[in-house]
């Protein structure tokens, strides 16, 4: 066969949410030379685009790692505007991540530039939502492909493609509180929809950044989706199917996306190692998030109570470059006495895909960012889910759906109301014994398997965006 050379360029946005699918996707797309195997004779060049100013240090790291263990992975840095911190119609204090990704969005008619300035030129491009707008048409001018990556649910997805007409109708009186029906979706309650979501592009800057991008969709050459059809049939089927919105390109759901690298290096959390397995609670709640202090305390009040051994991140500011809260003072010495002999905290950054690999942990207490969504059904994990804000209640709603966990819906968005330790106890306790759930839980971890076996739906998905790149 013809040797062909195609130069990918994968964009990814800002934050770790963003950062990871994109890192996993670069090494499922690139492989090491040594394991490469492709029917169709390519050496590939690939190009991973870094945005500057990164705003964390866990995705700084996350980048260093990469290159250092992907050599033959080229990067080129992106500079993006200055961020706007006043770009904001409402008084309220803008999420640092928001303004970020405004910045990028703003950014993003400069990286076609740039991109095309590669030498040599890409000759086709994986990039984030957030960047569409700005690309996807002068790269089509310029006759290069590119692929939008979505970083959150096919569900969720979903609901970002179709807010815009959601929001004209939501003021009808046929329309009610218990929900509109969605296409793929079925009926879906108020509020689990973030309110941003239905608040005006021009009042809400994440909103318009959204809608702006949606719009642009239909310039991409496909959607790649972090998900399979098992997981998310009718939300996957309803997209591929066109009946949502004609415009759509071809949807390739693809997940879970493979880990980059292998599992078995060490975490330094050699505690695990020595409980029983699935003995152990695993409790996060992403890179982004900081629970409020009262909550933090009654968090671990009921975890005391539970009985259940743990190993507890913890996150007390939202950026983790401002992470300075001392954790004696927030807990009480007490609680550190009465679970020293079957709990761990940790304030680090962890290996979570380790962790949550590891024989010992039996559940996960998650936010529903959706990589960790992946990741726990990839292996099977039984998931507690409290969403904290955006799409993490439309994905835990598909977390429930598919038996990979439970959702205890009266806790709300967390922060929402304090939930209390006694609730908190009953509800991880049910997570680690319910037989049931372990059964569900079991079966998404064997079907995430077989998604990505020969034959399996997202191996043939994937089949299809090489064919696409070799020809
Ligand atoms: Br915290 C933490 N180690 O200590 P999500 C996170 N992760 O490996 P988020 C670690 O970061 P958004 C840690 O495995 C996952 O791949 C985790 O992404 C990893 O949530 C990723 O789960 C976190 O999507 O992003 O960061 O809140 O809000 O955009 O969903």
């Amino acid at each position: 066969s013809v040797a062909i050379q195609p130069h990918i360029a994968v964009c990814p946005s800002a934050g770790i949410g963003h950062l990871t699918p994109f890192l996993r996707l670069a090494s499922m797309l690139s492989p090491p030379p040594s394991t490469t195997n492709n029917s169709c004779n390519i050496t590939l060049t690939l190009t991973l685009i870094i945005i500057r100013p990164t705003l964390s240090s866990a995705e700084e790291n996350q980048i260093n790692t990469f290159l250092s263990t992907h050599p033959h992975i080229n990067s080129s840095h992106f500079q993006i505007l200055p961020v706007d911190n006043n770009n904001s119609s409402n008084s309220k204090k803008q999420d640092p991540f928001v303004v970020h990704y405004d910045a990028v969005f703003r950014s993003s008619y400069l990286l076609a530039n740039h991109l095309s300035t590669l030498s040599p030129q890409p000759s086709v491009v994986f990039s984030d939502l957030m960047l569409a707008s700005g690309i996807t048409k002068p790269l089509a001018d310029l006759g290069i492909p590119n692929y939008t990556l979505i970083s959150t649910s096919a569900s969720f997805f979903t609901l970002m493609v179709t807010s815009a007409s959601l929001r004209t109708t939501s003021g009808d009186s046929d329309s009610d509180s218990d929900g509109d029906e969605i296409p793929g979706l079925g009926p879906i309650p108020m509020d689990d929809i973030p309110p941003f979501l239905m608040s005006e592009p021009d009042n809400n800057m994440l909103t318009r950044i959204i809608d702006t991008n949606c719009r642009h969709l239909h310039e991409t050459k496909g959607v790649l989706l972090n998900s399979f059809d098992f997981f998310e049939p009718e939300s996957v089927s309803t997209l591929q199917s066109g009946k949502l919105l004609a415009t759509l390109p071809p949807i390739f759901p693809i997940g879970p996306f493979i880990s980059v690298g292998s599992l078995k290096g060490s975490n330094n959390i050699s505690w695990l190692d020595n409980q029983p397995p699935k003995s152990v609670v695993f409790i996060s709640f992403g890179s982004r998030t900081a629970m409020a202090k009262d909550q933090i305390r009654e968090l671990g009040k009921g975890i005391e109570r539970s009985g259940i051994s743990f190993l507890w991140v913890i996150k007390t500011t939202v950026v983790d470059k401002e992470d300075k809260e001392e954790l004696n003072d927030l807990l009480g010495e007490a609680f550190f006495m009465n679970t020293k002999e079957r709990g761990l905290i940790v304030k680090e950054w962890v290996n979570q895909e380790v962790i949550l690999a590891h024989s010992a942990i039996g559940g996960f207490l998650s936010h529903c960012g959706w990589n960790s969504v992946m990741e726990a059904a990839q292996r099977g994990v039984p998931l507690l889910a409290w969403p904290l804000h955006g799409d993490q209640r439309v994905n835990a709603r598909v977390v429930e759906k598919a038996g990979l966990g439970v959702w205890e819906r009266s806790w709300g968005w967390i922060g929402e109301r304090l939930v209390k330790s006694e609730e908190i106890a009953l509800k991880i306790q049910e997570m680690m014994t319910s037989e049931k759930l372990k059964k569900s839980a079991a079966r998404v971890g064997e079907e995430a398997t077989k998604a990505w076996e020969i034959d399996g739906s997202s191996k043939k998905m994937f089949g299809k965006i090489i064919d696409n790149i070799c020809q």
